[in-house]
């Protein structure tokens, strides 16, 4: 996109936590360039990637993906570019409730970890097939313990968002931490359908925001796009079903 203000660098095959940063772009409709989805010979690739974390005059240098740039502003850490992106972009709310937002991304950045270590509890660098085992041990109580702790939560922050009458998160509107638990919600449902099933009742908020940020004009056009990657086992969210609770019913 050639008049792009943004360019997101991030992974090129997964949603990842590139996700975030790219469901708060598409909700605000602001265009941006995927760069690692670009080919290698027009600076994309992971070699494109790779360039722009080796670089050290990003006036502060980045660890890991994703990457936001807009002109000279490199900023890095999902938390930190959607609260960015929520205050440009009419996706924050006023006031100190912003730091509440921000608040509730991190808490969700917190819980997208303990996600991505059910599958992988032992090192990222190890496949999955190395510590199944561990997996299975990790996972069982994740979705005892873990799983149930962070939904009741978010469920309860919504119960308690009077501004909003329990819709959003907080403010009286949707704000890009709505839309970060919009991702974990689906990116549950995907890998973990049985256990996440079992909790739907207890959690008619939370289910009932995931289908509200879905049918947002500017998300459901994204959703039914080329840009949406599926969900798959490269990612933070991954189907095994050894992992998944048994069905009930
Ligand atoms: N806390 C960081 C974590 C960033 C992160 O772990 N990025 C992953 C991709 S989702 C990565 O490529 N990490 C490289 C590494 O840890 O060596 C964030 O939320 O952005």
């Amino acid at each position: 996109m050639a008049d792009a203000e943004y360019r997101l660098y991030y992974w090129p095959d997964i949603q990842g936590r590139g996700e975030f940063v790219r469901l708060v772009l598409e909700d605000a409709g602001a265009p941006y360039v995927d760069v690692a989805r670009l080919p290698e010979d027009e600076g994309g690739g992971v070699p494109g990637l790779m360039a722009c974390l080796a670089r050290d005059d990003v006036g502060t240098a980045n660890l890991a993906p994703p990457i936001l740039q807009q002109g000279d502003l490199y900023i890095s850490q999902t938390a930190a570019i959607c609260a960015y992106l929520g205050e440009r972009h009419g996706l924050a709310p006023e006031g100190d409730a912003r730091w509440q937002a921000l608040h509730l991304q991190l808490t969700l950045a917190d819980f997208v970890v303990e996600i991505h270590d059910t599958h992988h509890p032992i090192a990222g660098s190890l496949y999955y097939e190395d510590q199944t085992a561990e997996a299975q041990r990790r996972t069982a109580v994740f979705r005892e313990e873990r799983l149930p702790r962070s939904l009741g939560y978010f469920e309860r922050v919504l119960s308690l968002n009077k501004a909003a009458e329990g819709r959003w998160l907080v403010g009286a509107d949707c704000s890009h931490a709505d839309l970060s638990l919009f991702q974990v919600m689906t990116g549950l449902e995907y890998a973990f359908p049985n256990a996440l099933s079992a909790l739907a009742d207890d959690h008619p908020r939370l289910f009932a925001l995931r289908d509200r940020v879905r049918e947002r004009p500017n998300i459901a056009a994204y959703l039914a796009s080329e840009r949406r990657i599926a969900f798959n086992e490269l990612g933070i969210f991954r189907h095994y079903p050894e992992l998944d609770a048994t069905a009930v019913g």
